[in-house]
């Protein structure tokens, strides 16, 4: 049995894999989440008390990150300012948690000799043109576009560093476009599937030919646990489901299941900037680790996921009329 610190853990994929870990081991697991607007503690409801634990709190809290790694035996390292679109608008949040957060707890970690793994995005290594052959390796040159992807991308160099530099018993994960539930609906599925709810069309960012790589967060996490307990102390792991789809065959597909015409979107304004193409090459990860995803069914797993924002409205609600006003700011 292990103590696990997951920083974030009231986030999206943090608290899919809080649940994830307390369904599937025995370890125990500790929270550290600043609780910012996409941190919700109704996603850690219900837990087992005697092996969960929540504490409010920053990751740039140097004196409360010091108590809690001292306390235990491995920081999974999820919290993040984590939307593209916000950090075009105000990027020095990403700085604070992305970069200095980062660095408080990498500075805990070593002081206390804990093993770290760091969970960061493919968005660090830019993007692909459509028909390029090649996808995202452990050998691909960093080349991050946004503001969000660049502060990824400097703290993923920090934990590289820190290993070299000071021995830091760490790992680093890249993961593709995580789905799923939980996901706060400023993000491209959950927005187009709670806007079909409510009667609004989808909105479709430019001419919808970017593609992401989709991976259900159940296998993200999987794929997390392996890196764990089986990964080389500072080697780079890349995580993905070979998912690649465009937007617009995404968003088609949420228009089928839920029952509305296939044009039945609109095509809003672009996002500067915007990373045309990622994907993810996942071999190292798959033959070392011997991992392998199990959603690979993606038509499945938007159908339950759309089931879930049908059947979580309370969860989401909140969230959605606020969401919805900042992005009509933006013409999006
Ligand atoms: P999210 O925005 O849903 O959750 C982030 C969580 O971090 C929230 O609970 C928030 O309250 C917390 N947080 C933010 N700032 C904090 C601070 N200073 N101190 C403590 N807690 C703070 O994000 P997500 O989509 O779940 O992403 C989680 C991680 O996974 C991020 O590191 C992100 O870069 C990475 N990632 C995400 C995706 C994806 O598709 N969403 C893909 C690959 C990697
Ligand atoms: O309304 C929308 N319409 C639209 O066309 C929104 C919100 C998005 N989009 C497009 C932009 C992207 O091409 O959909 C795609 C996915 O958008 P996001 O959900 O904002 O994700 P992305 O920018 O790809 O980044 C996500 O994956 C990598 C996460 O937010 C990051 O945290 C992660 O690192």
């Amino acid at each position: 049995m292990s103590r696990l610190l997951v920083t974030g853990g009231a986030g999206f994929i943090g608290s899919n894999f809080v649940h994830y870990v307390l369904e599937n081991t025995g370890d125990r697991v500790t929270v550290l989440d600043k609780l910012t607007y996409a941190g919700n503690l109704e996603s850690l409801r219900g837990l087992p008390e005697d092996r969960f634990t929540f504490v409010q709190g920053d990751i740039a809290d140097a004196g409360l990150v010091d108590r809690l790694v001292a306390e235990t035996d491995v920081v999974v390292h999820y919290a993040a300012e984590s939307h593209n679109d916000n950090s075009l608008h105000d990027p020095r949040p990403f700085l604070d948690t992305n970069i200095i957060g980062t660095y408080t707890l990498i500075e805990a970690a070593r002081k206390h000799n804990k093993r770290f793994h760091h969970i960061s995005t493919d968005e660090v290594y830019g993007d692909l043109e459509l028909d390029d052959p090649e996808r995202f390796t452990e050998q691909t040159p960093y080349n991050p576009s946004s503001p969000y992807s660049s502060t990824k991308a400097g703290s993923d160099l920090l934990v590289r560093a820190w290993v070299r530099s000071f021995g830091l018993q760490a790992t680093i994960s890249n993961c593709s476009n995580n789905y799923g539930p939980y996901q706060h609906v400023e993000k491209f599925i959950p927005r187009q599937i709670t806007n079909v709810i409510d009667g609004i069309r989808p909105k479709l960012y430019g001419k919808g030919e970017n593609v992401r790589d989709w991976i259900h967060a159940n296998d993200h996490s999987s794929a997390v646990l392996a890196i764990i307990a089986k990964g080389r102390i500072g080697e780079t792991y890349l995580i993905g489901a070979d998912g690649e789809k465009n937007n617009k065959d995404v968003v088609e597909l949420i228009l089928k299941h839920m029952g509305q015409a296939p044009d039945a979107y609109d095509h809003v304004v672009d996002r500067p900037g915007h990373d045309l193409r990622y994907a993810i090459d996942s071999t190292k990860l798959r033959d070392e680790l011997g991992w392998e995803p199990k959603f690979s069914n993606f038509d499945a797993g938007i159908e339950d996921t759309i089931a879930w924002y049908r059947e979580n409205e309370n969860w989401w609600r909140p969230q959605k009329a606020q969401t919805e006003a900042k992005y009509k700011e933006q013409g999006q």
